[in-house]
């Protein structure tokens, strides 16, 4: 007992130190107020004489904000963000040209050209709608299930498909499983499939780019799922109390493969954590792009001006597969996809609105489809020709200097290939 009082005598002013400042500035006045009010440090409450417990469901029905409907009309004219004919153009643009390389990639992975593919289907609308609201240089932290971000930066689609299928030309080197992405230049990195990994990550960003009061966001892409992650919970914790410019942008597309959210959380998704970590949060119709990018907007310019974490939970559906690993048929039912495919579909519904706008017709669609098929299809052909990486890079890049081991197995691959080279396919491999 001496042991643990000494213990504590010696903690406790430690522990005090690294509490919030406001609490060492609170005046003599209010511990010595007649008044009976709860003191305890981490609380601003009153106090109660009836037994309650708290409803889970007191922060439930969150709303879904919503800019348009599915018809693609404007529901509230002071909501519009009004954007310009052009850069609307570039929304559809790439919503469909991202949905058209999903196709010929998903292809081209069940021809056994590539080992893996994951699809954006249905999700367009949050990856574009999120993108445009931010600046170049802001830092993006994806899951997996963004490409459409880095499509919106300009990512050509050749390197697109070099990470695919591991070519010469893959920025990455083969080395990783298709769909990692990552560049560098347009503030995109590199995507770790480890469910969470990129959350406590990206508040470790976001904190140090207050810290260099650089004009700049971090943003971070997660799942319904990957935010049962301890790290999801560890991240949001520390975003609210070191005070972090970082945009957490939650994709909840009904599932985690065959997990549905019935199974995954019981209170209301992941708007209502927020305010439980002090965090301000909001939840969108993410199959409405204007609603995604009105929300980014305003989270970007908050979190920029006062320094703190926002949470956006788009609503929204993942149509496809979770991967080419996967048959959803096993857990969900053919009527449920087709609804969001054909009723709800933010590409369609952008479609509509850009119709009503007197900015495109069915010629424009047709002539679109065709070139951004051939687009697609030329980058495919162009992969599939270009050679593997070198073989040397098995061995290089994780140590500045070549361990003795690393090397050994460097060597001893060079001697079995000496041998029996002939049964490999060299002649595809850059020298
Ligand atoms: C730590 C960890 N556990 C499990 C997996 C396997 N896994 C890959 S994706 C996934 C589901 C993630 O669902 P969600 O976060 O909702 O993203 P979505 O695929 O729906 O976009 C699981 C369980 C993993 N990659 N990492
Ligand atoms: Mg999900």
């Amino acid at each position: 007992m001496a042991a643990l009082r000494a213990l504590l005598k010696l903690r406790a002013p430690a522990a005090w130190r690294g509490m919030v400042g406001r609490q060492a500035t609170r005046s003599l006045s209010e511990f010595t107020s007649l008044e009976e009010k709860p003191q305890f440090p981490g609380a601003s409450a009153e106090f109660v004489d009836s037994l309650e417990f708290i409803q889970p469901n007191v922060i439930s029905g969150i709303p879904v904000y919503r800019v348009m409907d599915r018809q693609g009309q404007i529901l509230n004219a002071s909501e519009d963000p009004l954007i310009p004919q052009e850069q609307v153009l570039k929304f559809y643009h790439t919503m469909t040209l991202l949905n058209t390389m999903d196709r010929i990639l998903y292809e081209s992975q069940r021809q056994g050209r590539i080992s893996f593919y994951m699809t954006n289907y249905g999700e367009e609308g949050t990856h574009v709608g999120s993108a445009a609201a931010l600046t170049d240089t802001d830092l993006v932290f994806g899951q997996y299930r963004e490409a459409g971000v880095l499509m919106y930066r300009g990512y050509p689609l050749d390197l697109f498909m070099a990470q695919c299928y591991g070519n010469a030309l893959d920025p990455g080197k083969g080395r990783q499983m298709p769909v990692h992405y990552g560049c560098k230049d347009r503030n995109f990195v590199t995507i770790s499939s480890p469910l969470a990994t990129q959350i406590p990550q990206a508040v470790g960003a976001a904190y140090a780019i207050k810290r260099e009061n650089a004009d700049r966001v971090v943003i971070c892409y997660f799942g319904e799922g990957a935010a049962s992650e301890g790290d999801a919970h560890a991240a949001f914790n520390f975003s609210a109390t070191l005070e972090c410019p970082v945009i957490f942008f939650c994709r909840n597309n009904g599932y985690a493969i065959s997990t549905p959210t019935s199974e995954q959380y019981r209170g209301d998704g992941i708007a209502a954590r927020g305010p439980g970590y002090g965090i301000l949060s909001i939840r969108v119709d993410g199959n409405d792009v204007f609603a995604v990018y009105n929300a980014t907007k305003e989270a970007r310019r908050r979190a920029v001006a006062e320094n703190q974490p926002f949470l956006i939970e788009a609503m929204t559906y993942r149509i496809g597969h979770h991967s080419t690993s996967d048959d959803s048929s096993a857990y969900r039912s053919v009527d449920e996809v087709n609804y969001w495919d054909k009723q709800d579909h933010p590409i369609s519904r952008l479609r509509h609105y850009m119709m009503h706008k007197g900015w495109w017709d069915d010629e424009q669609e047709k002539v679109w489809r065709k070139k951004s098929r051939k687009l697609v299809m030329e980058a495919f052909e162009e992969a599939e020709r270009k050679r593997k990486p070198k073989l040397e890079y098995l061995f290089s890049d994780v140590y500045a200097e070549m361990p003795q081991h690393i090397k050994k197995q460097e060597e001893a691959l060079a001697k079995h290939l000496k041998v029996y080279g002939e049964h490999y396919p060299l002649d595809s491999y850059e020298k």
